[in-house]
């Protein structure tokens, strides 16, 4: 087997449980499950997260509530519990096979009662129907004889990190190996039910059902001799009030019996759901030879986004730490739109698509906010959940006890228009005129409607200004025309003249419908015209540099190289007061602007920019969204070397736990980013309205990169070869 296609932890190490079960995260793209064992272990965090399953809770408003477990399965010899917190690991090895979605964990393990067996687990979430869930467990009694009984159940006791989301509704039991949970969040009375049947092959079991509060448990019961390998299945449905309504239990049920109507059930499932990753792996992977950490680094990122990715539902969409932890709570950021999105929009289009409309299904919530804010138009919400309304905790609990106010949710502005970049991105790469015409138009017009109420006219200045906001860039807040904001709403405005005259053109209908609709008036469009000639951009026409916002080179110069050898942020180390005032950034901001829009600056004003702005760019441990996107803009500079350890630092951030913080889960933003660094960086992809070109910078090791993409309709392929290995 390529080893490349496996993530492998040869060892068992306690003390890296948590980022290990983020690692070792398995899904289907309407749930996914974390890397936890199925017979438990102290500490862990036994977390399943699906799409939509929203709760209420205080100070966040609202997270994906951890849905009851479907992995309990634990095995007990002659009475004695296997479990790694006991006894004596003899061999041990969990590995991923990201080619099928399968993650398997073997070991050799000896009791205190001086019994040793091998115990191989195996588990998967079926890509060909998000349903099924289904693990396999094989025993081997190594040096005994004797009974030994399996335990497996559905457990209503779980919690978001101390918080209970979940009020049973109702448990039961069908036939002799069969059970059920039905529950309901207390906050947002979603119901959802699960249903698991258990099935023992090469020994004759007896099964027997325990109605235990909450945790309806299925156990089975035989004789085992030594060196006998029993295999034990627990295929298990799951279906929420957003597939079956009312009938939950009902659906899970029937999922169950029809699963168990043919033999194999479990390997049947098993090859579906491999059968339907090939096809995903078909559009999407990446070669990259002559660097296998690299490899197989990218065959990550990618099964990290697409076991995230809704399928089939344009009502959700992908949070920033992907369904892997508690992180951020399920939200939604920009991170969708600008680092995740173009990996589907050109791998897999019918995703990219799915994800803009929850944008669009969300416009509410935006104009909501927009209201709010006394404002016009659509304003999209820095965090989002289910409605589009703004879910950004307005309060986090800070060091010593003391809470810090999170300013991101009334002034972080710039998503409208990264969001109507992200359409307008989608329709060139794919040609999909009925999206913009149906959804995209209205999207990018009502957020071009918020920016041109929000602008300031200064009539001294005879310019508009955009006060008061934060960047990209996090380390700065309230600050006044921040050159990313402003730069991106001028082109947004633009954006937004240039879709309406082709509606005007090709849909004339349309164009009256939506004009009516979002009242634009001459009068707006006029102003449009105006904010575009006038808003104000902070360069210097001679140096060509950009001064991210008002005041910024007034600010302390901070020597980052100085700082070093460090574990922590810029802004741990010197506090978010004293952060405020250098000129040290979490993340690249006025950079995004040459990553966004590369057509629009030249080689020189690239090249000032990078040379100021990177070495401020607490690019270690500021923000993961950054790494990707310097590999992106080296690559265009022409140094693929450089490139390269910005790429490593975005593919390895949770393989290697760069950050310290995968615990809460996997950094989704830094994983599209990645792709876009192999595709857009090292394989040069451009695509305009027009064209589709590639300038292939390979770093020196590389012996070939290889990769497909979308382009109106048509899967291309491309293959550079490198100079490999000198
Ligand atoms: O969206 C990002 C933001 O840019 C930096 N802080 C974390 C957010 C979620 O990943």
């Amino acid at each position: 087997m390529d080893n490349t296609w496996l993530i492998q932890e040869p060892e068992f190490t306690p003390s890296a449980i948590g980022p290990q079960e983020a690692v070792f995260t398995i899904g289907n793209g309407n749930l996914s499950t974390r890397g936890t064992f199925e017979e438990g272990f102290s500490g862990c965090d036994d977390v399943t997260l699906v799409h939509g399953v929203f709760d209420d809770v205080p100070t966040v408003m609202t997270e994906l509530a951890n849905v009851p477990s479907w992995l309990p399965l634990a095995v007990y010899i002659e009475g004695e519990k296997v479990s790694l917190d006991a006894g004596e690991i003899l061999s041990y090895e969990r590995t991923l096979d990201m080619r099928t979605g399968v993650l398997t964990r073997s070991f050799r393990w000896r009791s205190p009662g001086n019994r040793t067996v091998d115990v191989r687990y195996e588990r998967f979430t079926s890509l060909a129907d998000p349903h099924v869930l289904a693990l396999r467990c094989q025993v081997t009694p190594v040096d005994f004889s004797g009974t030994v009984e399996v335990r497996a159940a559905l457990d209503g006791h779980v919690d978001n990190a101390g918080v209970r989301h979940w009020l049973k509704v109702k448990q039961g039991e069908q036939g002799e190996r069969t059970v059920f949970l039905e529950s309901r969040t207390r906050g947002t009375g979603l119901l959802l039910a699960e249903a698991a049947w258990l099935d023992v092959r090469g020994a004759s079991a007896k099964y027997t059902l325990h109605p235990i509060e909450n945790c309806p448990t299925i156990v089975a019961r035989w004789t085992a001799q030594t060196g006998q390998t029993v295999t034990v299945d627990k295929v298990v449905s799951l279906y929420t009030a957003h597939d079956a309504g009312r009938k939950t239990c009902e659906a899970a049920l029937a999922k169950l019996a029809e699963v168990q109507a043919t033999p194999d059930a479990y390997d049947r499932l098993l090859a579906a759901s491999s059968h339907a990753w090939a096809e995903v792996w078909d559009a999407a992977d990446v070669i990259i030879e002559g660097d296998d950490e690299a490899q197989r680094a990218i065959r990550y990122s990618l099964f990290q986004l697409f076991i995230a990715a809704p399928q089939a539902d344009p009502f959700v969409s992908i949070a920033a730490k992907t369904m892997s932890g508690f992180g951020y709570r399920g939200h939604v950021f920009w991170d969708t739109e600008i680092f995740i999105l173009p990996v589907f929009t050109y791998t897999h289009p019918a995703i990219a698509r799915n994800l803009l409309l929850y944008r669009y299904h969300t416009l509410g919530g935006a104009r909501a906010k927009a209201r709010e804010a006394g404002l016009d138009g659509a304003q999209y919400p820095w965090e989002a959940a289910l409605t589009g309304e703004e879910v950004t905790p307005r309060f986090v609990p800070g060091p010593a006890g003391k809470d810090v106010r999170i300013w991101t949710g009334d002034i972080e502005l710039h998503i409208s228009s990264d969001i109507a970049y992200a359409v307008w991105q989608y329709w060139q790469a794919t040609g999909d005129d009925d999206f913009m015409l149906q959804y995209g138009a209205e999207m990018i017009l009502d957020t071009a409607v918020f920016w041109a109420s929000r602008v300031e006219w200064e009539p001294e200045k005879n310019r508009y200004e955009i006060s008061d906001v934060i960047g990209p860039d996090e380390y700065h807040e309230h600050v006044d025309n921040n050159v990313y904001t402003n730069y991106l709403a001028r082109w947004h405005l633009g954006l937004a003249q240039a879709v309406l005259n082709w509606l005007r053109h090709s849909a004339p209908a349309k164009a009256a419908e939506l004009v009516e609709r979002l009242a634009l008036t001459g009068a707006r469009l006029e102003k449009w015209r105006d904010i575009i000639a006038k808003i104000y951009i902070l360069q210097d026409p001679t140096t060509r540099l950009f001064e991210q916002f008002e005041g910024y080179f007034q600010r302390r110069d901070v020597d980052l190289a100085a700082m070093e050898p460090r574990s922590r942020s810029v802004q741990a180390l010197l506090g978010i007061e004293e952060t405020n005032e250098t000129q040290v950034l979490k993340q690249p901001d006025v950079l995004m602007l040459f990553y966004l829009l590369p057509d629009e600056f030249d080689a020189q004003t690239m090249r000032v920019n990078w040379d100021y702005y990177t070495p401020r760019t607490d690019l270690t441990h500021g923000s993961s969204l950054a790494p990707g996107i310097q590999a992106i803009l080296a690559c265009r500079m022409g140094d693929a070397d450089m490139a390269y350890p910005f790429f490593m630092q975005a593919a390895l951030i949770d393989l290697h736990d760069l950050r310290l913080n995968t615990r809460d889960g996997i950094h989704g933003a830094a994983a599209g980013a990645a792709w876009q660094a192999v595709v857009l960086g090292f394989g040069g992809l451009r695509v305009t309205e027009n064209s589709l070109t590639t300038q292939a910078r390979l770093p020196k090791h590389w012996k070939r990169l290889a990769f497909k993409v979308w382009h109106k309709g048509e899967l291309k392929s491309f293959s550079f070869e490198g100079i490999g290995n000198i």
